[in-house]
């Protein structure tokens, strides 16, 4: 074996050229010809190429470094006098000429039996993270692994990770410590690779016909197929020609992510051009998946038990839909009040009988209609939608608010319009003919548009706060829950009070929190004492 160093050839004329990409790890096995590192200079990117086959031993350049002519790349263990065969065995070039083939292979294959075919177990890609601690040591020097079995741990300050090994084969030596800090491209372990032995005896028994078969040039079928079989494969440094580069980086397209179908796992243009368009194929719009989010897996549950596989009304999907989406795309903060609505329902429950005259039923929600229609005046930035170009926000000057109502075929928000301009009397009728239209399916779609803010009551049925989704392009959602008695101090003993619990989930980005606490606050003071109502 010899070692030499890989330079830069003659980059025809330039110089100080930035080194954007290294394409090998140290351990590779590159054949003459492999890309060793991409330059780019102000007109062109470009890969320059291993002058000979061989083993990388050290990567002298690193990216963001400058380079000219002469400069090392990378220092290689080539093969070269014969005797050394023995140690060529475990990292032979099988790509090669046809002479070398007919020559060499016999004897290194059959020492490579012989000898176990060793191969290093390298750090990956770790995401971008450098000095990452070794935490445990998963194996001991003896064990046997199969393909995908942990090596090692490592952790970052964000999370532990499991780094598993490549390929099946027994521990020869561990090269790192527990505490020690790795980086991409490190050696964690050295194996016997039983993959390559068996590969290597699969190429012996195919000598006699390669030597038969050998064409004057090129190395025959069986010799690639093995190839195939016995690559190493390390990192995800990905193969691909300067123009794809360019592509790639034109389209922020990640090289490893691309399937590659070139000859030698070299990614083409029209592998970019698959990718992207894959991408854009994905379902954006859907719904209940988003923004890249992987999904949760699928489960067959009837494993466990009986089931009933149901189809979602569309109202259902609609409203996953809207939900995932406004989830998704809102900062939500929820800021909870209580409103003492002690006084309001002797004054509510006093209206009973006139309300039975008229036909009619007042519940606290025509209130809290009324009250947020005011708070929203005095705090008008509850009362907007913010624009997609992210620079634009629409004030709207009417008050328009939507009240949840939950019926068979999912949850659907009418709207009350000019709520600040009517009468808690017209109040309660519109919200009883809108909850019975929404409950016969009678509401159409002008019924549910141009929500300035919307109110979710649970109050007639329990609980003691929640955390509502903002009903988008609104910037905020009221959740009234169920108001109970409760003790409060007066300053000089404490008095039972029905308490009304608000829950205000609002975007952070239309919104403060301190405007939020005011809102709520301002709530519960008008709540607290209906005469506000008039001022
Ligand atoms: N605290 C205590 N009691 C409350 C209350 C509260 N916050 N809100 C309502 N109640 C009481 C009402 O006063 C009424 O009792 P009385 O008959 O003794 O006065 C009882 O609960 C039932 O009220 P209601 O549900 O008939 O009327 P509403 O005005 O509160 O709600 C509507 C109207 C359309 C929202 C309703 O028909 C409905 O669908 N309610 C179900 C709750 C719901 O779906 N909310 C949407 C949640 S989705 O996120």
């Amino acid at each position: 074996m010899a070692t030499s160093n890989m330079m830069i050839p003659d980059l025809g004329g330039a110089e100080n050229v930035e080194v954007i990409e290294i394409c090998v790890a140290v351990g590779d096995v590159v054949s003459e010809g492999d890309s060793i590192i991409v330059v780019e200079t102000d007109k062109a990117s470009m890969e320059i190429p291993a002058s000979s086959a061989g083993v990388i031993k050290t990567i002298v350049l690193k990216e963001g470094d400058t380079c000219s002519l002469g400069d090392v790349m990378v220092e290689i263990e080539t093969a070269a006098a014969p005797d050394e065969a023995r140690e060529l065995a475990p990292h032979v070039e099988i790509e090669m000429e046809s002479a070398i083939v007919e020559a060499v292979i016999p004897d290194v294959m059959a020492e490579a039996v012989a000898v176990e075919s060793e191969r290093l177990a390298l750090v990956p890609d770790l995401g971008g993270a450098a000095d990452v601690e070794v935490v445990e040591i998963s194996v001991k020097v003896g064990d046997e692994l199969a393909e995908g079995d942990s090596l090692i741990v490592l952790e970052t300050d964000k999370a532990s990770m499991e780094i598993p090994v490549t390929f099946a084969g027994t521990v020869l030596e561990i090269k790192v410590a527990e505490g020690a800090k790795i980086n991409v491209g490190d050696t964690i372990a050295v194996l016997t690779s039983k993959a390559s032995k068996v590969a290597l005896e699969t190429l012996v028994s195919q000598v006699p016909q390669i030597k038969e078969t050998v064409a004057p040039s090129k190395a025959p079928a069986p010799v690639n197929q093995a190839h195939e079989e016995m690559e190493v494969i390390i990192g995800s440094a990905a193969h691909a020609g300067p123009a794809v580069r360019m592509l790639a980086r034109e389209l922020g397209v990640e090289l490893a992510q691309v399937a590659a179908t070139g000859p030698r796992d070299r990614v083409l243009k029209e592998d970019i051009e698959a990718f992207v368009k894959q991408k854009l194929q994905q379902p954006a719009s859907s719904s209940s998946q988003g923004h890249g989010i992987e999904q949760p897996p699928a489960i067959d549950f009837s494993q466990f038990g009986a089931i009933d596989r149901i189809k979602m009304s569309k109202v259902q999907r609609i409203t996953a839909q809207n939900m995932t989406r406004s989830w998704l795309n809102v900062p939500h903060v929820t800021q909870f009040d209580h409103a003492d609505i002690t006084e309001l329902e002797v004054f509510r429950k006093g209206l009973k009988a006139e309300a039975e005259q008229k036909g009619t039923k007042v519940t606290p929600l025509p209130f809290m209609l009324k009250v947020c229609a005011l708070a929203m005046r005095q705090y008008p930035q509850f009362n907007v939608s913010l624009e997609n170009d992210g620079e634009h926000i629409v004030q709207k000057h009417y008050i328009n608010i939507g009240v949840a109502v939950d019926t068979p075929s999912g949850l659907m928000v009418p709207v009350i319009r000019d709520v600040d301009n009517k009468s808690i009397w017209q109040l309660s009728e519109e919200v009883i003919a809108m909850g019975a239209k929404a409950k016969s399916k009678k509401l159409m779609p002008v019924d549910m548009q141009g929500g300035c803010f919307t109110i979710s009551s649970l109050g007639s049925i329990g609980g003691t706060a929640f955390t509502p989704i903002v009903n988008t392009p609104e910037v905020a959602i009221l959740g009234v829950s169920k108001a109970e008695m409760q003790p409060r101090w007066n300053g000089s003993e404490f008095e039972p009070r029905l308490m009304m619990p608000l829950s205000l989930s609002y975007d952070h980005r239309a919104v403060n929190g301190a405007d939020a606490a005011r809102f709520t606050q301002y709530l519960a003071k008008l709540l607290g004492d209906i005469r506000h109502l008039v001022m």
